[in-house]
């Protein structure tokens, strides 16, 4: 090869490895001091260290424990985070030891073990005594005192860093939205939002920070969470054999430690620390379509009648930017939509609920010199803005926009061109912001959508404009370094917040693209600006995964790819993995192909519409499984991993997933590709299109046409089904269809979640769970149905249980008393037998039945 054309070839690599490069960060720092004394509190150590340092280690939990360390100075009072949902803690029992080496922390299931000199900390199981993580040096920190970030701030200290024993087998996995696969061992990560459209694998950082990570080894996880707001870095392995490392541009060296061993475990605390997804509305599962340019109002209704002419399910369109008046956040434009109220109430006449886009920029316009009138206060949002905004002169009236360190207002460019950012650490301003949220609700907008809010500014994406905008932050009055990350995590909790005031009888509904640790408190999230194909296509499930591992659940990306032109098949494949994702929308960039389920005629529509009924249809099993997820963090969007943590097959498997504990899903992700191998971990499992029964532990091929995503249920689930409907609410779940899956000992459960689908009132017990039991017996098998539990009441409606069973069942019997035959078809009570199947059909009245069933 020649030189120039090697060097061209260089350069052809170098543009397209998006990724930040790694860096090896914990060379050239210094370490912490070593101990010199100790001071112990109710729940907590102090260290105070030979060279003036501080660590703090703090027990919260028997199996979660906090480090904080200072360097060359003591631990500051002030001791604040917004991702924090829990700060007090119940205590609990523990125990300090000092021993000639140092000191040793227990509690009943942590062994945390500090040497002295050099200050080393290591976490060990408590009963075993095996050392679960280490550090391989101790922490660390720039200690020429200069802040070796590329976002000069000299109020955010130096580079803080600490580095773990790497594990021969360690796996990785967490830090968020990641453009990387499930395993992120020897990857190399940093979190800095930032607004990254028609991003692919590689790129990093793109939109959010979640800097939490799971680490499992020989089956035994941890988490840690690094909860650093700065830029931060992550290197699992990636600049050395040695050691796996974190660190930030600046702020304290403050990472929590969760023990599991499980996975599952680490994410309940993980979530407890950090909040839970509260439950959104039911009607957020159903189908949702969006575009980039749905106006003026005819082409919304449009969109609506397609759909309800073809028989496609819908529950929510969405409006883009162009809904505003010249980009203006809380207008309405009325040459595009004269009566946004009018449109909004025909379009929930058709089961169609409507959620606006909502950006941080607000238009940097200071009232034009002519402008006579004041501002309109009844419904301003209708009212012109061309001379006057209200949005703009309130916000600066009251001193709720971002401004410079000069004092000067800070005004990056956006869609509206010239703006100003709301500083959402100020607490009046986030009120401020989500009252106007009035604007929408009066006119029936039932949830917003939050974009651009990394912040991106078209001046400069990496933030470099934004470097000396100060934000209140608590009265710190800290800069750009810090808040840059968070910030989309006050906009969606200013907007959550809002939503629940004005409507304090339903589920706020939010949708954000950027977010900091804890966002799941107040807002579900979309993946961005995808391409439409094939790769990022396979790319979506890691990063659905990885959110799920993240403490995020509610995940979707644009069914389709958002930049790019697609085709049937992509689009159809990419239904398929989004029928069971908990975000489904369908978004299109302005200028691409269309791209609504009907765009590459009716051979895809067909295939289609089949899996939208068939999410519709699957509607009690998904919101019992989200419900799992509000209550206890376990995500929806599950890798094989976090079900079958002590198979060492599903370490790094990211082309299949599961739904809940119950569903594995192997879609197919690559063109004119009708088969594939998939790997069924150990136990029993069941074709969902044919019901064919699999023994697990090994990788079968399965056919899988265009017509099918190979789907299997687990020997052991029971999944509640309910009809067929084309809108959340259209039917009542009436029959609730309970399909039995055995498992090798005959067996199947599952406990069915329920409740009013829209109002907060589940957090006060008004909800219900129905526990279904299946058991084989000699020459047939038992159902019991316990007493449903909890206040809320479904209207009078039938369960049927449908189950496998060899020959034909002769007698069924309900509470002792014999059931009819032929009763099946959710119109009587009764049961039928024949195909290998029965079926059986009782009243649901709360409460507990045995059915008996023999042959
Ligand atoms: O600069 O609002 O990710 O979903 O359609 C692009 C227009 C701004 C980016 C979002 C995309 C949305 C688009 N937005």
């Amino acid at each position: 090869m020649n030189k120039s054309l090697l060097s061209l070839c260089c350069l052809v690599i170098v543009l397209c490895s998006a990724g930040a490069e790694a860096q090896d960060f914990v060379q050239g720092l210094e370490p912490i001091g070593s101990v010199s004394s100790f001071t112990k509190a109710d729940a907590s150590v102090t260290f105070n260290c030979e060279d003036g340092s501080q660590v703090r280690v703090s027990i919260l939990a028997p199996d979660l424990i906090r480090v904080r360390a200072s360097f060359r100075k003591s631990l500051p009072a002030r001791d604040h985070s917004w991702a924090i949902a829990k700060e007090s803690w119940d205590a609990v029992r523990w125990n300090l030891r000092e021993t000639p080496a140092g000191f040793v922390i227990t509690t009943d299931e942590l062994e945390m073990v500090i040497s002295r000199k050099p200050l080393l900390i290591e976490f060990r199981d408590a009963k075993t005594h095996h050392v679960i993580n280490a550090d391989e040096r101790p922490m660390m920190f720039d200690a020429r005192g200069v802040n070796t970030g590329m976002m000069f701030d000299p109020k955010a200290g130096t580079f803080v860093a600490c580095a773990k024993k790497l594990g021969f087998d360690e796996h990785f996995y967490g830090l968020g939205e990641k453009a990387a696969h499930l395993d992120k061992r020897r990857g190399y990560f940093v979190n800095w939002n930032s607004d990254t459209p028609a991003y692919t694998e590689g790129k990093d950082p793109i939109y959010q920070t979640i800097p939490f990570y799971i680490g499992l080894q020989h089956d035994v996880a941890y988490g840690i969470f690094f909860d650093n707001s700065y830029r931060s870095y992550f290197d699992f392995g990636r600049s050395s054999q040695a050691y796996a490392s974190f660190g930030a541009e600046g702020g304290e060296m403050n990472y929590y430690f969760f023990y599991g061993p499980s996975m599952k475990k680490i994410l309940g605390r993980y979530t407890e620390l950090t909040g839970r997804m509260p439950l959104p509305p039911m009607w957020a599962l159903g189908n949702q379509q969006s575009r980039w340019g749905y106006y003026p109002d005819t082409m919304a209704e449009e969109v609506v009648r397609q759909y309800r002419e073809r028989d496609l399910p819908l529950d929510v369109l969405h409006l883009d930017i162009d809904y505003m008046q010249g980009y203006r956040v809380f207008t309405w434009n009325r040459e595009r939509f004269p009566n946004p109220k009018e449109l909004t109430d025909k379009l929930r006449q058709q089961g169609v609920k409507v959620i606006t886009i909502v950006d941080p920029g607000v238009k940097y316009q200071p009232p034009a010199s002519d402008a006579k009138v004041e501002d309109a206060t009844e419904k301003p949002e209708l009212a012109p803005q061309d001379k006057s905004y209200y949005v703009f002169n309130q916000g600066l009236k009251n001193n709720y926009f971002q401004k410079r360190q000069s004092g000067q207002l800070f005004i990056p460019k956006v869609w509206p061109g010239e703006s100003a950012f709301v500083d959402f650490t100020l607490p009046d301003a986030r009120r401020w912001w989500g009252d106007l949220h009035r604007a929408y609700l009066d006119n029936g907008v039932a949830g917003i959508w939050n974009d651009m809010n990394e912040p991106s500014d078209f001046v400069d994406q990496t933030g470099g404009n934004q470097r000396d905008v100060v934000s209140y932050d608590e009265g710190e009055n800290s800069t750009h370094a810090k808040n840059r990350n968070v910030f989309a995590l006050l906009m969606a909790r200013a907007t959550y917040e809002g939503l629940e005031r004005l409507a304090p009888d339903k589920r706020p509904y939010v949708i954000t693209r950027a977010a900091y640790a804890g966002i799941q408190r107040y807002s579900t999230m979309w993946t961005g600006d995808t391409t439409s194909t094939w790769d990022t296509l396979a790319l979506s499930i890691p990063v659905f995964q990885t959110l799920g591992l993240s403490g995020e659940t509610f995940v979707g990306s644009d069914v389709g790819g958002f930049i790019g032109r697609g085709n049937g098949e992509l689009l159809t494949r990419a239904y398929q993995v989004s029928f069971l994702a908990p975000f489904c929308r369908n978004h299109k960039v302005i200028d691409g192909y269309d791209q609504e389920p009907w765009r590459f005629g009716k051979y895809y529509e067909g295939i289609i519409r089949k899996y939208l009924k068939l999410r519709y249809r699957l509607l009690p099993f998904l919101y019992t499984v989200l419900e799992e997820a509000h209550r206890t963090g376990v995500p929806l969007f599950r890798p094989l991993v976090l079900n079958y943590q002590t198979d060492e097959n599903t370490v790094n498997l990211d082309d299949e997933f599961m739904v809940g504990d119950d569903l594995l899903v192997a879609p197919i992700l690559q063109p004119n590709q009708t088969s594939r191998m998939v790997y069924l971990p150990e136990g029993v499992w069941y074709d969902f299109h044919g019901g064919k029964k699999f023994t697990g532990g090994t990788m079968i091929r399965i056919d899988a046409p265009l017509e099918v995503v190979p789907l299997f249920i687990r020997g052991g689930a029971i999944i509640p089904e309910g009809p067929e409907m084309n809108y959340v609410g259209e039917k009542p779940f009436d029959p609730v269809t309970f399909y039995i899956h055995p498992d090798d000992q005959g067996k199947a459960s599952t406990t069915l979640y329920e409740d009013d689908g829209t109002s907060p009132n589940y957090r006060r017990g008004v909800y219900r769970r129905t526990r279904v039991e299946v058991a084989t017996a000699d020459k047939g098998l038992d159902i019991t149905v316990s007493p449903a539990e909890g206040s809320y009441q479904p209207s009078a409606r039938k369960f049927l249980f449908v189950t496998p069973f060899e020959g034909t069942a002769r007698t069924v019997t309900l509470d002792g008393k014999p059931l009819g035959a032929g009763g099946v078809g959710g119109q009587s009570v009764g049961y039928h037998s024949g195909k290998g199947a029965v079926g059986i059909a009782i009243e649901d009245d709360g409460r507990a039945h045995k059915i008996v069933v023999r042959q």
